[in-house]
């Protein structure tokens, strides 16, 4: 039982930036400190490989297909899809944000803000505190303060959009850039500080609920120093996949943003993309540790759930994809932490996924969870280490300004199996091939493996009400 709330999220972070679960040489001493003080899921998987729907996700505990909230909806009119529209999510959806307003919670959220909810967070009720992205370019407005050029971090895709055409978008690029202002005039310090001076001022008579929502490492990877220059790209150890053919994946891929970005690229180039990436990641990590120092000082900072993860990862070259919209590992398997006022401590080998976030805090906030959501609490596997957990978990992609490029998938203890619109099968043996090099899918000695992810898929797109079957 906790009587506070820190709800920590990156943007785009994959599971091996973290220092203390990876083997690459990237430093994190704040996440490590929070991987030693907690307990971590190694086998958590985001809902979708994208912000709106996997937050949607995240604050509802109800997948992006049962919320509503399939896509990002960057384009203009928005897409309309089975009668609504596909980035909002349904207008009786509840979020995690109201229950814990109605249960007495002061609440504060700094940072990304991309839920589409109807109506939307900062309309839903008084908050304690409200600070986005606004706040921070009003901030430097206020201050006389130049940010770079976002133009030249961002390359030309050609999107699928509502009227079904498509059309030129600009997405972040994978050149790296130096930041013309200092650590300490950044966005994410902005926000870090802001959740800081909360933790400094806010009664420790009533309990809290801070959501710290970060940006970083997501791309433009503009950094000032000391990051921009804190790795050699020379000498980080660049995993297999990295630019390897992406020929036996889905076709449909190339044709949207993540092959568009990383197409062309080549191992020189994404060692620079992977040392501003690093870079990255340590700026995030540090901001994360001006929060956790300002936890810390109160006297109730022992007696606060802190929960820790990304929205989803980052492709980084891997299959020469850039960003994420695709259901690989680099973009759906994702670190959480999770520091409970018991002291629980170690690592965890169930499978889990996005949608237990929510029910997992409302548990431990001794808070009812509705029985809408679809997600179980994580408790009982960080109470007992051999509980037994799911043997499955899903993860979906529905497309960014519009309904297209689907993709489901349905990871279990050793194997993935996934889906693509234009009919691609993909089956991995994550033991083996982490990198889901060999595409396993029609072998005869697995056909009882793909059969049985297959089967369990559909089971769980009839369950959860999805809008198209996979084959
Ligand atoms: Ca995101």
């Amino acid at each position: 039982m906790a009587k506070n709330l820190l709800w920590l999220m990156t943007d785009q972070q994959r599971y091996d930036s973290i220092a203390a679960l990876s083997d690459l040489p990237i430093q994190t001493p704040n996440l490590d400190r929070l991987v030693a003080q907690g307990v971590t899921f190694e086998r958590h998987y985001g809902a979708c490989p994208l912000c709106g729907p996997t937050r949607a996700c995240l604050h509802t505990g109800r997948y992006p297909h049962s919320c509503g909230s399939l896509i990002n909806g960057f384009s203009t009119p928005p897409h309309i899809f089975k009668g609504k529209k596909a980035h909002e999510l349904n207008a009786d959806e509840v979020l995690i944000d109201d229950i814990l307003h109605e249960s007495g919670y002061r609440m504060a959220h700094v940072g990304v803000d991309h839920v589409q909810s109807i109506p939307r967070k900062p309309q839903r009720f008084e908050w304690d505190l409200y600070r986005t992205r606004a706040d921070y370019s009003q901030y430097l407005r206020d201050n006389n303060l130049e940010s770079y050029n976002k133009r030249n971090y961002q390359v030309a895709c050609s999107t699928k959009v509502a009227s079904g055409e498509f059309e030129t978008q600009l997405y972040s690029a994978p050149n790296p850039g130096l930041h013309p202002l200092p650590f300490e005039e950044q966005m994410d310090y902005y926000l870090a500080q802001s959740a800081a001076e909360f933790l400094e001022t806010a009664s420790e008579d009533e309990p809290f609920a801070l959501f710290c929502f970060l940006w970083l490492p997501h791309p433009p990877l503009v950094i000032p120093e000391p990051y921009y220059s804190m790795y050699d790209p020379e000498a980080i150890p660049l995993p297999p996949n990295i630019g390897a053919s992406n020929a036996d994946k889905a076709p449909m891929h190339m044709q949207h943003t993540p092959g568009q970005v990383g197409a062309n690229r080549t191992l020189a180039e994404w060692r620079e993309t992977w040392a501003a990436y690093f870079g990255a990641v340590t700026l995030v990590d540090r901001c994360i540790g001006m929060v956790l120092d300002a936890l810390d000082e109160r006297s109730d900072g022992d007696d606060t759930l802190v929960v820790f993860h990304p929205d989803h990862g980052e492709q980084l070259g891997a299959h020469s994809y850039f960003q994420k919209m695709v259901c690989y590992e680099e973009s759906i398997h994702l670190p959480l932490i999770i520091r409970t006022p018991e002291g629980d401590q170690g690592r965890r080998r169930q499978l889990c996924g996005h949608v237990d976030i929510a029910p997992t805090m409302l548990d431990y906030l001794d808070v009812e969870v509705p029985k809408r959501m679809q997600g179980r609490s994580l408790r009982s596997f960080i109470d007992d280490p051999d509980a037994e957990g799911p043997e499955v978990v899903f993860s979906e992609y529905n497309g960014n300004c519009c309904v297209a490029w689907l993709q489901r998938a349905a990871i279990g203890e050793r194997y993935k199996y996934k889906w693509s619109e234009d009919g691609t099968r993909e089956l991995y043996d994550l033991q083996e091939d982490p990198g889901e090099l060999t595409n396993l899918a029609g072998e005869s000695a697995l056909a009882d493996v793909e059969q049985h992810l297959r089967d369990e898929l559909r089971a769980w797109q009839e369950e959860t009400g999805d809008f198209i079957v996979a084959e």
